[in-house]
């Protein structure tokens, strides 16, 4: 089994790479920021609760995000895999992603970390806002807040995992097909 989280900052590519991902090795991508959008489309109790912490550029309860990923897992536990993909955000989403893959005997087989500087970020995150109409990626000070959550919140897990052993850093800045062949290279030599 092959389990990927592809860590990185808002706006990184760990979207457009995940669905890449997915479709060469065969793995179940698992989005939460999809997730919740699909929770928004869908006028879910969640999804309005969501979209409101979402506009704000902060991040969702881990209750919430934890509860989603548990039931998914439980759905999709004979797949040959999963790739993680904005999730975990936060120390607790990390430790209770480990406690529910190593109680099924599927531990994290890597994280990928997608390295990209704060001015490219901004830049790709307010061109997809143009694009797509997505809220939260329209505003930069909206932009601003989400890059200062991953700081504080998110960055940090870069150790949990090196601790582990288990942490790969890749450049994410270059062409899309160029940081794949990166992130496949990384795969080949780890699984
Ligand atoms: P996400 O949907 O995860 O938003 P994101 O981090 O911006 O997505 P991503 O990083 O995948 O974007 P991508 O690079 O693919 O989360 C949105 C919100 O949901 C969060 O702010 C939070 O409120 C909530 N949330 C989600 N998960 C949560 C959790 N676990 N806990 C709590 N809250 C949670 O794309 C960026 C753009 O760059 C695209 O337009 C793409 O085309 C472009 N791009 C990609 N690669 C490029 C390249 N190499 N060169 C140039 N452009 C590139």
């Amino acid at each position: 089994m092959l389990n990927i989280i592809l860590f990185g900052p808002p706006g990184a590519g760990k979207g457009t790479q995940a669905a890449k991902l997915v479709a060469r090795f065969n793995l179940i991508h698992f989005s939460t920021g999809d997730m919740l959008r699909a929770e928004i489309k869908a006028g879910t109790p969640l999804g309005v609760e969501a979209q409101k912490i979402m506009a704000k550029g902060i991040l969702v309860s881990d209750e919430i995000v934890i509860g989603i990923i548990a039931s998914q897992i439980e759905l999709n536990a004979h797949s040959n895999g999963f790739i993680f993909d904005g999730f975990p955000r936060t120390l607790a989403q990390a430790v209770a992603l480990d406690e529910l893959l190593n109680s099924r005997n599927m531990p994290i087989t890597a994280t990928l970390a997608l390295d990209v500087d704060t001015a490219e970020l901004t830049k790709r995150i307010l061109l997809r806002g143009k694009a797509s109409g997505r809220a939260d990626d329209q505003n930069e000070e909206t932009v601003k807040k989400r890059v200062q959550e991953y700081v504080s919140k998110t960055a940090p897990l870069k150790d949990y995992y090196k601790r582990q052993g288990k942490l790969h850093t890749v450049n994410g800045i270059g062409s899309m097909d160029e940081i794949f062949d990166s992130l496949c290279n990384e795969i080949l030599i780890i699984r």
